[in-house]
């Protein structure tokens, strides 16, 4: 490799970046111009060499539904002999049964531990199917699970509850059902009706601004709400903020706040709840009008009808940083990858990891059986939800949870852009799930790559006295494998990393950028929010993400461990001039039940899964250690009535649990609107078991209270808006699994003073002054 070839290779890679693309695009033309640019790519990149293949041991039982699969699933249903009366979506009405979504049913683990430890055969493979039945007497959403899989004569429709805890499984009411298209429409005409009605107030106050109906091209207002849209399924409203339209729209936001009530099927039974704005609530339009033409109503500021302050392109006016036209440094796989996969399988090997990979359309990335060197460190790593709750003295900002689950956050996992949103050459892994009776395929939306840590793994010079200061330095590269997804949904860009470290140490990270859902600015309302604009404040709010670790240190027998740390006092009789005094101790202890719990003020405990029946060459208990990493929370409020109990995983820092396959997940899909009467409700979990010598999980949460910042403009930066958990194996094996990498340095200093330099054959070849002149390099002790 010569320095003139990556010169060359760097300037071409400039030439093809791809132009920023159009704002308010269709997804379909989007992923167009990312198909055409990565197969150009493939063809000018040098980096695109792919990754080894290899061979699962297994066919991978956690795989999302293929396309065929799906289509018979779909025909299945939509067959007269399902009995189901189904209408195509796109042409139903409230009144009618349609499918919702279809994906693949998560496969119980105790059909796939045979399988995979053993010789038993392929799990059978079931599809879930959410569909809402607005055509019945009493209307609401029915999840059914069809298998198993290929359709067959033996293939049967039937409800599925058993993974919901609540008082009626699978069934949501049609008050608390996905708020979709059809509910959308059927809320218009009442929208229109009194929005109409007081056009003139809303011209006056926001600079001409009308809501005619989003059809009219007279309307220059576009709306929003959020969730809860209903607290127990007997009601359903909608809080509606009005805002100016346009790419950046949840950055201009206005002080007019619709409420309406839209319970049940019936549109025309639909009502107005009243007003607000300005912090005062209006019941009627005779009252708003009253208090209108009494000046009473009146923007102290006005909204920025022009956003492009909240675009995230290139803004020469900020000024010009020197040297900053120059390419900035890049991860490249300059050694060739160093892992294989199995694409059909989904599978991945790298230094000693193997694991398999899935994606749920409303999870997005799963792993399943993780192993280093052979051994099952964990059977399960999942994100089970991304929750985010926000606070206000108005209605939307007050009213805001969201469960990104709820939106179908796999789905929105989004073709990732080479050498930005992943580094040059990484692989790149499609998303597919059912779309209708077709498939939908998100390309380029898994990126894998080994990354350099830049720190070394480990790295250490012994001391001396000869002329050097040391008599063996040793230090040891740091890299690791990266998967990434980014998921926009709505606001929001999570970028979740999954990183698998040399030592046998795995990585979660989540990050977050993209538009802050923020407020109309008053000055009175600092407690919520900084002014980020003319007219905008930043909401505040916080973001808990939700994960699964279904941790099987070499089998499914754990134990939770806890060590910690006690100040005591006591005595040492070397020490009489002392008498008492205090020093720290380790109370060590295996937790008993199953519970939710935070982590110890000032970290002083340590939390370690363990097999309490295998033991390392020093005959300590081998497993991994939870170690707690950047902004590892939990909710501010435990007793909003907008998380009452359909948010409880949200609401700890840690949760451990017997595995069961009745529990596979920590929250139902359709929840947020339930939080009185919850669809899963996470509390139940926690009914007394022993989880000492179980198969058991562990529940965790990364997430950031987001103290809101003008920094936040135009979006959330990922430097700061991070956090991350390790999970570290604690006496796992009987050294550090860093001594068997070749990737290192190894110098020596014999009795004589002569310098050995030991690279064993690994060196970066454009760079080779190390291996000519060591000494230079380390130089010495000296004095100046
Ligand atoms: C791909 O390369 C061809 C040939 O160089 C060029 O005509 C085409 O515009 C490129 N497409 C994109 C999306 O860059
Ligand atoms: C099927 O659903 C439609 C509404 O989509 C309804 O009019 C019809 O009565 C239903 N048929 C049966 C047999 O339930
Ligand atoms: C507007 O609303 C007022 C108060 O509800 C009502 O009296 C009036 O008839 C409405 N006007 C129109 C055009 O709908
Ligand atoms: C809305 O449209 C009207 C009529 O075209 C125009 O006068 C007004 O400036 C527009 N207001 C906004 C906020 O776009
Ligand atoms: C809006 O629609 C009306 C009726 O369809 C049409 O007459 C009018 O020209 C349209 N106005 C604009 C600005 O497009
Ligand atoms: C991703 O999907 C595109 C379009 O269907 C296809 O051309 C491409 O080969 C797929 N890529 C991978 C890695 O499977
Ligand atoms: C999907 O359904 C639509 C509407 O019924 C139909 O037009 C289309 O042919 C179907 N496509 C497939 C692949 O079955
Ligand atoms: C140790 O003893 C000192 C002196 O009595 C006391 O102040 C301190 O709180 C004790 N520490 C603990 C951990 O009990
Ligand atoms: C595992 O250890 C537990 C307690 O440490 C013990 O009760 C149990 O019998 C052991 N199981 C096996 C299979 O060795
Ligand atoms: C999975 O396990 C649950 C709980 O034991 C059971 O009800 C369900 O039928 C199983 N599902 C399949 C597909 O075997
Ligand atoms: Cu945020």
């Amino acid at each position: 490799m010569h320095a003139t070839w990556l010169t060359a290779l760097i300037a071409a890679e400039t030439v093809h970046s791809l132009a920023t693309p159009p704002l308010g695009y269709d997804r379909r033309l989007l992923r167009e111009v990312f198909d055409k640019r990565s197969s150009n790519e493939s063809q000018s990149s040098c980096f695109t060499a792919a990754a080894p293949s290899t061979v699962a041991p297994k066919a991978n039982p956690w795989a999302p539904l293929t396309p065929d699969e799906s289509l018979s699933v779909w025909n299945l249903l939509h067959d007269a002999i399902s009995g189901l009366n189904l209408t195509y979506p796109t042409e139903a009405k409230l009144t009618d049964n349609y499918v919702f979504w279809v994906d693949a049913l998560h496969t119980n683990k105790s059909n796939v531990l045979p399988y995979i430890d053993g010789d038993a055969p392929f799990p059978s493979k079931y599809a879930r199917a959410i569909i809402f039945e607005g055509g019945k007497a009493d209307p609401d959403s029915q999840e059914y699970m069809i298998g198993p899989l290929p359709v067959s004569e033996e293939t049967k429709i039937e409800k599925l509850d058993y993974i919901y805890n609540g008082p009626s499984g699978g069934s949501v009411p049609y008050n608390a059902r996905y708020f979709d298209g059809p509910r959308n429409t059927a809320t218009e005409p009442l929208i229109v009706s009194i929005m109409s009605n007081i056009s003139d107030i809303t011209a006056a106050m926001f600079q001409g601004g009308v809501y005619y109906g989003s059809k009219d091209n007279r309307t220059n207002l576009s709306l929003t709400s959020g969730t809860p849209q209903s607290f127990d399924g007997t009601t359903a409203f909608r809080n509606i903020m009005f805002r100016f339209p346009g790419p950046a729209s949840y950055m201009t936001p206005l002080d007019f706040f619709l409420l309406i009530d839209c319970t049940g099927t019936d549109a025309s039974l639909y009502s107005l709840k009243g007003f607000v704005t300005n912090e005062k609530f209006y019941p009627t339009i005779a009252d708003l009008r009253t208090a209108f033409e009494a000046g009473e109503i009146a923007m102290e500021y006005d909204q920025t009808k022009d956003a492009d302050w909240a675009l995230v392109d290139y803004k020469p006016e900020l000024g010009v940083r020197d040297l900053e036209e120059r390419l900035a440094p890049s991860t490249l796989e300059l050694g060739g990858k160093r892992y294989k996969l199995d694409k059909e399988n989904q599978y991945v090997e790298y230094m000693g990891f193997s694991f398999y990979v899935s994606f749920s359309r409303t999870l997005g990335l799963m792993f399943y059986d993780i192993k280093f060197k052979g051994e099952r460190i964990m059977y399960e790593l999942s994100m089970q939800e991304a929750t985010a709750q926000y606070g206000g003295n108005q209605p939307k900002a007050a009213n805001t949870v969201y469960h990104d689950t709820y939106y179908q956050l796999g789905t929105e996992m989004g073709s990732l852009v080479e050498g930005f949103d992943c580094p040059w050459g990484s692989t790149f892994w499609n998303i597919t799930y059912p779309s209708y009776n077709t498939t939908r395929v998100n390309t380029n939306s898994i990126c894998i790559f080994e990354a350099d840590m830049n720190f070394p793994l480990s790295r250490h010079r012994t001391s001396s006295s000869n002329k050097f200061g040391f008599s063996n330095f040793g230090t040891v590269k740091g890299a690791a494998l990266i998967v990434r997804a980014i998921a926009t949904v709505g606001n929001y860009d999570y970028m979740f990393d999954y990183s698998f470290h040399m030592d046998g140490s795995i990585e979660v990270i989540v990050r977050a950028s993209g538009y802050l859902q923020s407020s109309f600015y008053f000055p009175e309302q600092g407690k919520f929010g900084p002014r980020i604009q003319q007219a905008t404040q930043g909401s505040l709010h916080d973001h808990i993400i939700t994960y699964k670790a279904d941790f099987d240190i070499l089998d499914s027998t754990n134990s939770l461990q806890v060590s910690e740390l006690k100040a005591v006092n006591q005595t040492q009789p070397w020490f009489p001039e002392l008498g008492t005094f205090e020093q720290m101790e380790m109370e060590v202890y295996n937790m008993k039940e199953e519970a939710q719990f935070n982590y110890a003020a000032n970290n002083q405990a340590m939390f370690v899964v363990l097999n309490p029946n295998a033991t390392n060459i020093w005959g300590e208990k081998r497993g991994y250690r939870i170690v707690p990493g950047r902004s590892d929370i939990h909710l501010s409020t435990l007793n909003s009535p907008w998380s009452l109990k359909n948010s409880e995983f949200a609401k700890s820092h840690l949760a451990v649990t017997c595995q069961h396959d009745n529990e596979p997940f920590a929250n139902s899909v359709q929840n947020i609107n339930l939080p009185f009467t919850p669809q899963q409700d996470f509390s139940k979990f926690f009914d007394g078991e022993n989880i000492d010598g179980e198969d058991l999980v562990l529940w965790f949460n990364l997430g950031m209270h987001h103290f809101t910042r003008s920094e936040d403009v135009p979006v959330t930066l990922y430097t700061e808006a991070y956090s991350s958990i390790v999970f570290a194996p604690q006496n796992f094996f009987d050294r550090a699994q860093d001594g068997d990498l070749r990737n290192r340095r190894w110098i020596q200093v014999d009795s004589e003073g002569t310098l050995t330099f030991e690279d064993y054959g690994i060196g970066l070849d454009t760079c080779p002054i190390v291996l000519e002149e060591p000494t230079a390099l380390l130089g010495g002790v000296g004095t100046l």
